[in-house]
């Protein structure tokens, strides 16, 4: 066709859009290649924090005002690709909350669950659903859905965590809800150790339904307990060529996820291994534990230290190269997406 009548039909289609706009209409064709990619293409960008840039700051926040009138004391991990939008990945909020010695993040839930990983604790509490759990650097801990929450700190040093929280998910479907205890802490009904007493010794009660629904009735995972089984594990064998060592974290009452929309485990990396490239469709985020490696991420490298994190976007690769020993906490939508059946990986 010459290059006018090209543009002659340009403009015919143009003059129907416009008239379908009005009656809340739109032509697929349009918009057909990017509603159904060949293969997903995140929006998120791989990312690194450094906890020795981000430590200060958090702390020059708790200068700026306190944890009761933030509600939640946090830095957000913002994904560079996605500003404003308060995701380290496309599906998952990700932050670092701080909450000082005397100090009390006030009682409340929410329909959106939460994972947290210790960075720094030394008399840090959390309280979920009647029971105080101590902090301790490396637990794992989940607030589940609806469940009554509130943090303090007992003890003379700040305590510093990593939050998950699958709320891009929850507001997706547009299923959040939120409600405030009466007083800043929650009453405490159980002794600490509970749960961990009724559920996490490869037992559970006769006659117990699950108290949390989908979600694991173990609401701490000690590090102490999660490093000395990634320990004994490394050492029983050779580490995978793509995921190392890595144990994942259960619910105990069906062998699943520990929560029904966020997976998380830890991997053990060897001093000196390299892992195989791998990509899957879950965008994750990667905390190191302990150690130091060298992370490629797509088309970028990272070198991280203890503390540091790192998020990969959905099916961007991902290789790592640990030049110590190295363990990881991660975490991401992957249980989510199983439950839907979107998951997908490819090793090479
Ligand atoms: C929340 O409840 C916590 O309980 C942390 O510690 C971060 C971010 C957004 C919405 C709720 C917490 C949060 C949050």
């Amino acid at each position: 066709m010459p290059p006018a009548a090209v543009r002659a039909v340009a403009q015919v289609r143009r003059d129907f859009y416009d008239r379908l706009a009005p009656h809340a209409l739109a032509p697929l064709w349009e918009v057909l290649k990017g509603l159904v990619p060949r293969e997903p293409r995140s929006k998120a960008v791989p990312h690194a924090w450094s906890y020795d840039l981000l430590r200060p700051l958090l702390l020059e926040s708790g200068g700026l005002l306190t944890a009761e009138e933030a509600e939640r004391r946090v830095l957000v991990l913002e994904n560079p690709g996605m500003p404003g939008m308060s995701r380290i990945t496309s599906s998952i909020y990700a932050g670092v909350q701080l909450i000082l010695p005397g100090e009390v993040a006030p009682a409340h839930r929410h329909v959106a669950s939460a994972l947290r990983f210790v960075l720094e604790s030394d008399g840090g509490y959390t309280a979920v659903a009647g029971e105080r759990t101590t902090m301790r650097r490396g637990d794992f801990i989940i607030t589940p859905n609806w469940a009554w929450h509130d943090h303090g700190n007992d003890g003379r040093a700040a305590a510093i965590w990593v939050d998950g929280l699958d709320l891009p998910i929850a507001n997706l479907f547009e299923t959040g809800f939120a409600d405030h205890w009466s007083e800043k802490s929650q009453p405490i009904g159980r002794a600490e150790g509970d749960s961990i007493a009724r559920y996490g010794s490869g037992m559970a009660p006769l006659r117990a339904a699950s108290p949390f629904g989908a979600t694991s009735p173990i609401f701490n995972y000690s590090y102490a307990t999660s490093r000395a089984a990634l320990t004994a594990v490394a050492a029983a064998g050779a580490p995978d060529p793509h995921d190392a060592t890595s144990l994942r974290y259960i619910n105990p009452l069906d062998g699943g996820w520990a929560m029904p929309t966020m997976a998380a485990w830890l991997t053990h990396v060897p001093a000196g291994f390299e892992t195989s490239a791998i990509r899957s469709t879950d965008g994750q985020t990667l905390v190191v534990a302990e150690g130091a490696l060298e992370i490629e991420i797509g088309d970028k490298t990272f070198k991280l230290h203890e503390n540091d994190i790192a998020c990969v976007p959905s099916w961007v690769s991902r290789r790592m190269r640990a030049s110590k020993e190295t363990v990881l906490f991660g975490f991401s939508d992957r249980s989510a997406q199983e439950k839907l059946a979107l998951w997908r990986e490819q090793r090479t």
